[in-house]
């Protein structure tokens, strides 16, 4: 009997499309949460299961779903789903979208909940879940990804008791009153208390959480352990802030220079980087005010300071979505119009979705990176980016109100509705002498190192074998043994 590693995630790490001559191409998501799980699965092996939205996807899998990736090297099996349109479109939009993501972010965005929503979410859920215990029949454990899927830990533990489940909460996890606004909130947080243990990025988040179920839950919280009793079952609340890879395959200065030359940026500008998905809680327009406060203040800055933003458009489906991408291009325009001259504009902006290498000869190419959400569950592109700089030179302006800020103590902390503050972080970043940008980089650079997407995968996994040790006292036929491929996981 083998085990292997079983995830549940909404977003499939590699679609297939039909282009416009009727080929097959590969695509990959811009998706933090792709950029989280997928090295755990290179490394150790297993099934990824997510929804098939590639247009291509039917015509690639094999008649159960599933396909070998990634296509170039196969390492593991991305099961995919197929879920009708409607239902999609109410589960994802609807109640995760405009539901549960605008109610987690504190962005000022009214969440909708709609009940026929909440049906298509249910629905969907217990889809994945019994494609989950087919997966894990044979011991695997279970990482469920997101707010996307509360209620399948629950799902899954009725059907499979011996099932050791994680459920990792991506986004944060709002202060109870907020929590409270969730017509269904308490058979959502039972779904979640299914899971064996249930991680977040931060303590705070975690302890938001124990204080919402303690309010509308029976249970016992310990917040000492930090555990969850509930109708006789124990839940593990943990911290485990996710990370990028370590070392980090960053693309070269000099291609960083070739890129500059690309975009016709002056030599001695100093280029500043955004990147983002399309999303109103990163906080796109604050910035751009900000850099329009900074030109206006500084005009010494014209022809000498350029900042470049990747956006990638998201959740187009969305009216709020829509209305955002196009309140970005016009507010650039009007920037740009406003101070460009006759060689140089002040903000580049690319809307589409680069590839990972991509991104990298972006990253090279900065002098400062500028990661201003309003509200993020941790935000990998500042750590990327910070991981990106291995000549240990580069600055990082960042929002207090993102995850990464409790780690990365070298940033520029802001508050991104702060245009002034924004402002006057970007002149320091600019004005800041090598060597205090190099210490900051150090230290930042020494806490990536530390704490590597490997270090997060094996702590969350090391508790889950923990747990699955202890159960096995209690349903030894089911329980193989620790299989290698999750050992070397651990190993990083
Ligand atoms: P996201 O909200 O997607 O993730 P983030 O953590 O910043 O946000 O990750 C975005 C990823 O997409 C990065 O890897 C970045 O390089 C990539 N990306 C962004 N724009 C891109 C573009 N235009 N082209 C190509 N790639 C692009 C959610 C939570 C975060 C949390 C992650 C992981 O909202 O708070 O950090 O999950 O848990």
């Amino acid at each position: 009997m083998t085990e292997h590693l079983v995830v549940i995630a909404n977003r499939e790490p590699y679609a297939h499309e039909w282009d416009d001559s009727g080929n097959v191409v590969v695509q990959r998501p811009a998706s933090g949460l792709v950029t989280g799980i997928e090295p755990m699965l290179r490394a150790g092996g297993g099934t990824w299961i997510a929804y098939g939205g590639g247009s291509a996807d039917r015509a690639t899998s094999a008649r159960n779903g599933c396909v070998a990736v990634p296509p170039e090297a196969p390492e593991y099996t991305l099961r995919r789903m197929w879920i009708g349109e409607d239902e999609y479109e109410r589960y994802y939009s609807g109640f995760a979208n405009e539901g549960l993501w605008p109610l987690c972010h504190m962005a000022h965005a009214q969440p909708a909940f709609r009940a026929r929503d909440w049906d298509a979410y249910r629905s969907v859920n217990e889809t994945f879940a019994r494609a989950a215990v087919e997966e894990t029949r044979t011991g695997g454990m279970l990482l469920v990804q997101d707010y996307h899927f509360a209620l399948v830990p629950r799902m899954v533990r009725n059907r499979a008791p011996h099932a050791v489940t994680s459920l990792f909460w991506h986004i944060p996890w709002p202060h109870s009153d907020v929590a409270g606004i969730l017509p269904w909130k308490e058979a959502v947080l039972d779904g979640m208390l299914g899971a064996d243990v249930i991680g977040f990025h931060t303590r705070q988040y975690c302890l938001n959480f124990l204080d919402t179920v303690e309010r509308y839950l029976e249970c016992r919280v310990d917040r000492d352990a930090m555990s969850v009793t509930y109708n006789g079952h124990r839940t593990l609340v943990r911290a485990y802030p996710i990370s990028v890879e370590w070392p980090y395959p960053s693309a070269s200065r000099a291609d960083g220079a070739t890129l500059r030359r690309e975009l016709n940026i002056p030599k001695q500008a100093h280029v500043s980087i955004g990147v983002d998905r399309a999303d109103y809680t990163k906080g796109l327009l604050e910035r751009m005010e900000a850099i329009e406060l900074l030109l206006e203040e500084n005009p010494s800055l014209i022809g000498r300071y350029v900042f470049v933003q990747l956006a990638s458009p998201t959740r187009m489906r969305i009216r709020r979505y829509q209305q955002l991408a196009d309140d970005l291009r016009e507010l650039v325009e009007r920037v740009n119009a406003r101070f460009a001259t006759a060689s140089w504009k002040p903000i580049v902006l690319q809307m589409r979705t680069f590839s990972a290498d991509e991104v990298r000869r972006y990253y090279a190419m900065a002098d400062s990176a500028i990661v201003t959400p309003l509200h993020d569950g941790m935000n990998l592109v500042a750590k990327e980016y910070v991981a990106a700089c291995d000549d240990g030179d580069g600055a990082l302006v960042l929002s207090a109100f993102a995850g990464a800020a409790k780690e990365l103590d070298g940033a520029l902390i802001v508050n991104p509705y702060d245009a002034e503050q924004v402002a006057q972080a970007i002149l320091r970043a600019i004005r800041m002498p090598l060597l205090e940008r190099r210490a900051r980089m150090q230290d930042m650079r020494a806490q990536i190192a530390s704490h590597s997407i490997h270090h997060w995968a094996a702590k969350m996994l090391g508790d889950l074998r923990d747990i699955r040790q202890r159960r096995a006292r209690f349903w030894p036929q089911r329980l193989p043994v620790v299989a290698q491929e999750a050992r070397e996981v651990v190993a990083g």
